[in-house]
């Protein structure tokens, strides 16, 4: 029989979890922030072992979750945020650093960082992501950290 590792979804005692979350767009970041904060409570996370950093868009979320990875004292970082197209001429440059950034962040990081970024062409599209029809994109990035908090604790490594 093969081994078979699965991340359970159930937090571990005195897990403390970092939401960073961009400023910009925040009628629907903030909505993401409330589905990962109810997600990460619901499933035994203590609310006073939750930290939401605000910064000022998506741009800032990768530098700033490397200083929160980096610091020890979170057991996963969860990068909230929301780069519309029709908004911006810039969608390429902010939303790629976004996701390449926070990818390296979560490349070299010893724990969990989660992208929950929406990046949409339109409004509609961010309001359907933000828990409506097609649910809430913070729920989903909540979810991902408890389950990889458990996967990385039972793979090992990430000593750095
Ligand atoms: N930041 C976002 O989070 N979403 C956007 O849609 C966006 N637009 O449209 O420009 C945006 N821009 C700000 C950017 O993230 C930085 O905060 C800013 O450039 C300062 O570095």
């Amino acid at each position: 029989m093969p081994k078979v590792i699965d991340g359970q979804l159930a937090a571990p005692r005195g897990l403390k979890v970092a939401i960073v979350a961009s400023r910009f767009n925040s009628f629907i970041v903030d909505r993401l922030v409330d589905g990962a904060v109810d997600t990460l409570v619901r499933h035994g996370v203590g609310d006073g072992d939750i930290t939401v950093v605000h910064v000022p868009g998506a741009f800032e979320l990768p530098q700033t979750a490397r200083r929160l990875a980096e610091s020890g004292e979170h057991g996963a970082v969860v990068c909230l945020g929301c780069v519309i197209r029709g908004a911006t001429t810039h969608y390429d440059y902010v939303a790629g650093h976004a996701a390449y950034g926070i990818a390296d962040v979560a490349m070299k990081a010893a724990v969990p960082v989660i992208f929950g970024v929406l990046t949409t062409e339109n409004i509609e599209q961010a309001v359907e992501r933000a828990g409506t029809k097609a649910g809430n994109k913070g729920v989903d990035a909540a979810m991902a950290a408890l389950e990889m908090v458990s996967v990385y604790a039972q793979v090992g490594g990430g000593k750095r």
